[in-house]
């Protein structure tokens, strides 16, 4: 369709081809307009019954809502238009008719359920307001990506089909590898570290993890975006300022450039840049914080994993995002270092939104002596890791780094209710498809 223009960009005065999705049909008798809806906006097509060729007045205003037409014909200045132009067509075509039974109505006047949404998705982002969240998960990438390549990042891929897990055995979805057990990666951890031990010393990815989680809540998805970021040379407050960096870049560049998009979600008044560094607490501060609350009906002590009331409570407390830092050592994995004073304090960190965890990081162990250690006092077996440990034995800086999960960064931006809103076509423990 070479002939084909943004109904945006039709000016008055010229003749225009136009195509897109039947929005509406407004019929007011001897006149009736159709709406008719692109990636760009809408643009209205005047039908004076009385005056036009029958035959295009009949497949004009014959046509179901969503139907894709393509409508050719001059283009007016209308005041009373809802952009202020209209077109009077000479030509329509009706290139891909719409059933007009349809499984969920994109006009958003009737609401659908989240799974409805889900297995219509092409429909579903036929809305404004939810193509509105994809524009700007793209937005997020584009900016997360640029503040990267300005850090002096190299972005990587690593595999997704892998031989071990590295976040915890029962969260791996198993697979067949030509005879061979392989598992679908958790985490791009263990090759960032080999690629940042490497002369590249410092990268990132963006790219999916599995993970066969139990639960089934609304932050949790079995095949997530990780943000992961790796540096020599870097200590765990070096990666918090990372984090820092490519967080505060995303809510920058949607500020810049989403303004359509806030608007079509309603936040254009509420959406606001973090303008203060985030606070780091450690561990102990944020128990000792939350014991203060009194909204948990046991105490917290030393060693605990913080409970999601706990995070809730310390959440509204603090009111904004903060760092927690200097988790026990045994509850950290075993690529985090323990501090060189305190074999207990580990050097990993948290970034913690109020409502939810977004990113775990932290310095790694690169002495090769105390990383198979950690893998012992873990249960692990450092042979099964022998591809990773080995590299530890020729020259291996001391190198630190984190994972941001990408939806979850989406879904605490823009005030998602539920993760899935985050992802085109999420994996849950109900859904396989589409
Ligand atoms: P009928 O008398 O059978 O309703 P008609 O052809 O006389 O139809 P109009 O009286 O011109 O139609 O318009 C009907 C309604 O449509 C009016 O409320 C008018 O304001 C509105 N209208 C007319 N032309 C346009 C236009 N180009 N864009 C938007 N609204 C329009
Ligand atoms: P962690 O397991 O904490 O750390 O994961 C990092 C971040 O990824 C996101 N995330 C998820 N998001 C949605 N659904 C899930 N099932 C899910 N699991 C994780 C969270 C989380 O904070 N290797 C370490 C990172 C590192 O140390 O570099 C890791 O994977 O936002």
């Amino acid at each position: 369709m070479q002939d084909r223009i943004y109904t945006a960009d039709a000016e008055p005065g010229d003749d225009a081809t136009v195509a897109g999705w039947v929005h509406e049909i407004r019929d007011l008798g001897g006149i009736a307009f159709l709406i008719l809806r692109d990636n760009s906006g809408k643009i209205q097509v005047k039908f004076e019954k009385d005056d036009m060729d029958e035959e295009l007045v009949e497949t004009g205003l014959g046509v179901s809502r969503e139907s894709v037409v393509k409508v050719t014909g001059a283009v007016e200045e209308e005041p009373r238009a809802p952009t202020g132009v209209e077109i009077t067509p000479e030509e329509v075509e009706v290139v891909a008719p719409a059933d007009p039974e349809l499984p969920l109505d994109p006009s958003g006047k009737v609401d659908a359920e989240l799974s409805t949404r889900l297995d219509n998705r092409t429909l579903d982002l036929r809305k404004e307001e939810v193509q509105a969240v994809f524009e700007i998960r793209a937005e997020i990438l584009r900016a997360v990506r640029e503040q990267f390549r300005a850090f002096d990042c190299t972005e990587i891929n690593t595999p997704k089909i892998v031989a071990t897990g590295t976040e915890g055995g029962t969260e791996l979805f198993p697979i067949t590898y030509f005879g061979e057990e392989a598992f679908m990666n958790q985490s791009p951890q263990l090759f960032k570290q080999l690629i940042a031990g490497s002369n590249v010393e410092r990268v990132f990815e963006i790219g999916p993890i599995f993970r066969a989680e139990e639960h089934n809540t609304p932050r949790h998805l079995n095949e997530a975006t990780s943000i992961d970021f790796e540096g020599a040379f870097c200590d765990q407050n070096d990666a918090m300022d990372v984090v820092e960096g490519v967080v505060t870049a995303a809510y920058e560049a949607i500020q810049e450039n989403c303004s359509d998009e806030l608007e079509a979600l309603g936040l254009e008044d509420e959406f606001e840049v973090p303008d203060e560094a985030f606070p780091r607490l450690s561990y102990e501060e944020a128990i000792e914080r939350i014991n203060a609350t009194g909204e948990l009906d046991e105490q917290l002590v030393w060693g605990d994993d913080l409970p999601t009331e706990g995070e809730k409570a310390l959440g509204d407390d603090v009111g904004g995002h903060y760092f927690i830092t200097d988790w026990p050592s045994e509850i950290k994995p075993f690529y985090i270092k323990d501090h060189d004073d305190d074999e207990q304090l580990s050097t990993g960190f948290d970034l913690m939104h109020p409502r939810m965890e977004l990113v775990s990081g932290g310095q790694r162990e690169h002495r090769y002596e105390k990383l198979i250690e950690g893998f012992e006092q873990q249960g692990l077996d450092p042979d099964q890791f022998e591809y990773y440990t080995k590299m530890f034995k020729y020259g291996m800086p001391p190198h630190a780094g984190f994972g941001l999960g990408g939806e979850r960064l989406v879904m605490t931006i823009l005030g998602l209710d539920n993760i899935r809103e985050a992802v085109l076509f999420p994996r849950d423990r109900q859904r396989l498809s589409p």
